[in-house]
Formats: structure tokens, C-alpha cells, sequence
């Protein structure tokens, strides 16, 4: 999506073209500016997902400098109208996208203007997390931002998190006047497809779990049981049919993070691909450390075609897996 094509659309339409349309009477600007957000910003995988959305910040600089004005949807750089917090050590923004996406990119509208002031953005640190106190790094901008208006950033590797936070490492105004947050135009291949596993903790604990679409990696919500789990046993598994070939290369496992602090429970294990389920082949490996992390991503080391992905434990401990990605 082009940004600079909306505003430029926009501010045809309040101008030039508004007054010809609007020959015959009144023209609500309004509703052509939705209108226009609708085509520009719907339906496509570069929308993004962080426009109009809840935001919040650490402090605020002055009562009309809220968090708001960095999703507004006004890509203005102009600092009257941007997101202001104080001069502090670790202020931050933050943004719900309201679920859960595989986050790729940042970019954020720098300020510009005469307070020449485009350098109070080195120094900072984009996390995301899957809920607000869980959060990873996705990657850092240490500058120099003087004189650049879009700052971007893509995370380092593939990360799920339903919040976007943006944290200054060095002490400085956090000033942001519009961010852009994008996910991956890549879809899961396992979401939904058919899982196995070779043992299963208790009855509620089943394969099925980690391809459900719920990211949850609280493994208890009530009653209820949210993440599939084997026995603790030597090289027990879990597989999932992609019901077809493909080129696998990448996959995201949500770990479970919760009172249990078994998050280190999943060092020590291997992901192969098959063409059948007899025909495994090693795409790599994760030996840790995994407590404290959500995201465990790994790439295969070569380029690989099968059609099921096994997870497979190399050393005795449950085999825990909130979700499986796949990614092609
Ligand atoms: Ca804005
Ligand atoms: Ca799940």
C-alpha cells in the first residue's frame, strides 16, 4: 500500500476534485475519505494492521499529544499532530492489533519540522508480544533518523504477537507520528490441517491443539487445556499432513509461557519434512534456550519439498506445542 498516494488522494479530494464533484451541492469529505481508507486499506496483505487501532504510551508530553495520533491514519510529520511522550529513560508506545499476526514490519512516520529534532528516535527497541507481558524483540533502530521520515524496520525472524511495543533505549521524547505495522503476506500451511502425535499427556491434551489457530500459550484456561502434550518420554512426536507437497522452509512454534516455567521443555528438538511418513529428512534443529521465549522460529538448512512436518524430541522431557506454523 502507498501512504503518500492516500494523503495525496485525500487532499484531492478536499480540494480540486471536491469542488467540481460537489458543483450540485455539498460532497461529505468524510465519507469519501472512508471511502477511500476502505479501497486503500482493505483487502490487501500490505494493509495495516495497527490503523485506528487502541494505542497507549508510557507518559504523555502535553494532554493533546496522546498515543491516538500514531494510528490516526494522518501520516502528517508535523509534530503538533504526533504521539509525544516525555523526556525519559524507557518510555514507550504500544498498539493492539486486536489479534493475533505474524508481524514483519515497522515502519514508522519520523518527525519533520523545524524543530529538526529527527534524531530523538535513535535508540529504540520494536517488541512484540502475545499478550502485554510477554514481550520479544523484534528488532532496533539506533539512528541516525535525522532527516528521514519513514523509519523501517523488519523483524529479524518470524514472530506472533497480537501487541506492537515501541520502546526508547536511551533517554529522549519518544515522538511518533504515525506507525505502520505489516504482516507477512504468507499463510500457515498447518492452520487447521491434520495433526498426530505419538503419546498424549491426558485426553484434553490432543494433537489437534497446536494447529487450532489459537496462538494461547497459557496451557490452562480453566477447565480447559489449550496446547497438545505428549508423555514425558524419549523421542516422542508430533506431525501435521500439509494434505499436499510443498517447500517448507520455515517453522514458528508458540511456546507455552505461563505459571509452569516449563518454557525450556522444548530444548532439544528436531523438525523434519517427509514426502511420506515414512521418508523423514532433517530441516534443523532447536536446543534452546526456550524459557522466557514465545516465538521459536527455525529455517531449514536447504531447500525442502514434503508434505508432513514432524517435530520430534532428541532428549526425555514433554513434548509441549501450544501452535505450529508452517511456512512455505
Ligand atoms: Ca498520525
Ligand atoms: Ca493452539
Amino acid at each position: 500500500m502507498n501512504f503518500w498516494r492516500l494523503a495525496t488522494l485525500c487532499e484531492l479530494c478536499s480540494t480540486a476534485s471536491i469542488n467540481e464533484i460537489s458543483g450540485q451541492g455539498s460532497v461529505d469529505k468524510v465519507a469519501i475519505g472512508s471511502l477511500m481508507r476502505y479501497k486503500y486499506y482493505e483487502g490487501s496483505s500490505n494493509e495495516s494492521l495497527s490503523t485506528l487501532k487502541q494505542a497507549e504510551q508510557s507518559t504523555t508530553y502535553r494532554d493533546s499529544s496522546t498515543a491516538h495520533l500514531a494510528v490516526d491514519g494522518n501520516p502528517s510529520s508535523i509534530d503538533t499532530i504526533c504521539a509525544h511522550t516525555n523526556n525519559q529513560t524507557d518510555d514507550w508506545w504500544m498498539v493492539d492489533l486486536g489479534r493475533v499476526f505474524e508481524v514483519t514490519t515497522v515502519t514508522i512516520i519520523n518527525r519533520f519540522d523545524d524543530c529538526n529534532c529527527g534524531g530523538r528516535l535513535d535508540g529504540i527497541v520494536y517488541e512484540v508480544g502475545i499478550a502485554t507481558g510477554s514481550w520479544e524483540e523484534c528488532g532496533r533502530f539506533l539512528g541516525p533518523g535525522h532527516g528521514v521520515v519513514n523509519i523501517t524496520t523488519t523483524c529479524d525472524r518470524t514472530m506472533h504477537g497480537r501487541y506492537v511495543r515501541i520502546r526508547k533505549i536511551k533517554q529522549d521524547y519518544l515522538s511518533l507520528c504515525e506507525v505502520y505495522v505489516y504482516r507477512s503476506s504468507n499463510e500457515s500451511l498447518s492452520t487447521l490441517k491434520q495433526a498426530e502425535q505419538s503419546t498424549t499427556y491426558r485426553d484434553s491434551s490432543t494433537a489437534h491443539l497446536a494447529v487450532d489457530g489459537n496462538p494461547s500459550s497459557i496451557e490452562t484456561s480453566g477447565n480447559e487445556h489449550i496446547c497438545a502434550i505428549t508423555n514425558n518420554q524419549p523421542d516422542d512426536w508430533w506431525m501435521v499432513d500439509l494434505g499436499r507437497m510443498f517447500q517448507v522452509t520455515t517453522v514458528t512454534i508458540i511456546n507455552r509461557i505461563d505459571d509452569c516455567n516449563c518454557g525450556g521443555r522444548l530444548d532439544g528438538i528436531v523438525y523434519e519434512v517427509g514426502i511420506a511418513t515414512g521418508s523423514w529428512e532433517e530441516c534443523g534443529r532447536f536446543l534452546g534456550p526456550g524459557d522466557g521465549v514465545v516465538n521459536i522460529t527455525t529455517t531449514c538448512d536447504r531447500t525442502m519439498h514434503g508434505r508432513y512436518v514432524r517435530i520430534r524430541k532428541i532428549k526425555q522431557d514433554y513434548l509441549t506445542l501450544c501452535e505450529v506454523y508452517v511456512y512455505s
